[in-house]
């Protein structure tokens, strides 16, 4: 699903479902649509396609950690951090944040997917910086979900932006030649976002930009000298991913100082 006002991305939302359970998905993701915080939508997309499902592959989630930080600017540099451990450069960090920080899409505001970015120079690989990238057809297992809810339920973070940005980092980094994500909700009530990376997992960080802030946006860093990005964009956007089991949960830690 994606809604959209004057032009401008609302939300969306991507499942992979049952057959047996589409007209209740239907009706709930019309629901998100018309629900959201930045406002009504005036247009709402809902676009249902079959797969078959010898093409789903099956994972389980990456391991989740919070890091404390004691405000957005520190939680920023947190994310750099993160980043630079998992083989992205500085300069190329630095120049995501900043472009998520100030509106990635050319008009200046939220990109309705995510920004593809080469980890050593930075440059920007996505063919259309307006849509982006956008990671489709992915979703837990129906035991998977009561699982996932029971643990995060047990840390205080049962929501669907915390079970959602999971399902949708797992994807990402099963992709071939992806060594890092950088993303923060558009929600100008939700801080939180995130850094995921291979080694480190899914990594909380619970402030990256000021409250009442509505940008936010994804970064994903690719690296390889060898990169097939036609191949890539397609796992992003094509491959069937189930996710049927949570992974671990790491205690929550402070921001190194
Ligand atoms: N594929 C690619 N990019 C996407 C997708 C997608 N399926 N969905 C959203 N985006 C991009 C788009 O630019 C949005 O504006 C931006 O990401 C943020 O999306 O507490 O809520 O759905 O652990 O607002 C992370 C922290 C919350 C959760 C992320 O993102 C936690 C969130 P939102
Ligand atoms: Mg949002």
């Amino acid at each position: 699903m994606r809604a959209s006002r004057d032009d401008a991305h609302l939300s969306g939302a991507e499942r992979l479902v049952d057959v047996s359970t589409l007209e209740k998905v239907a009706a709930e993701m019309t629901r998100r649509a018309l629900q959201h915080a930045h406002g009504q939508a005036d247009c709402i997309r809902i676009s249902i396609d079959l797969v078959s499902p010898d093409t789903v592959l099956i994972l389980p989630l990456p391991a989740m950690t919070t890091i404390r930080v004691p405000d957005f600017r520190s939680g920023r540099t947190t994310a750099l951090n993160l980043l630079k451990a998992a083989g992205v450069a500085m300069p190329a960090a630095e120049s995501a944040l900043a472009a998520i920080a100030g509106g990635a899409s050319p008009s200046g505001g939220n990109m309705r997917g995510a920004m593809l970015v080469d980890a050593v120079t930075g440059e920007r690989l996505e063919p259309d910086s307006r849509r982006g990238i956008r990671v489709s057809r992915m979703d837990l297992t129906p035991e998977a979900e009561r699982e996932l809810r029971l643990e995060l339920e047990k840390l205080g973070l049962d929501r669907p932006q915390v079970r959602e940005a999971l399902v949708l980092s797992g994807k990402v980094l099963a992709a071939p030649g992806v060594v890092a994500e950088l993303c923060w909700s558009d929600d100008p009530d939700y801080p939180a976002g995130y850094v995921a990376a291979p080694q480190a997992g899914y990594v909380r960080i619970p402030a990256l930009k000021p409250l009442g802030d509505n940008r936010g946006g994804r970064a994903f860093f690719v690296r390889g000298n060898r990169l097939d990005l036609p191949g890539l964009i397609n796992f992003l956007e094509c491959r069937p991913v189930l996710f049927d089991r949570p992974g671990r949960f790491h205690p929550d830690r402070d921001m190194e100082r």
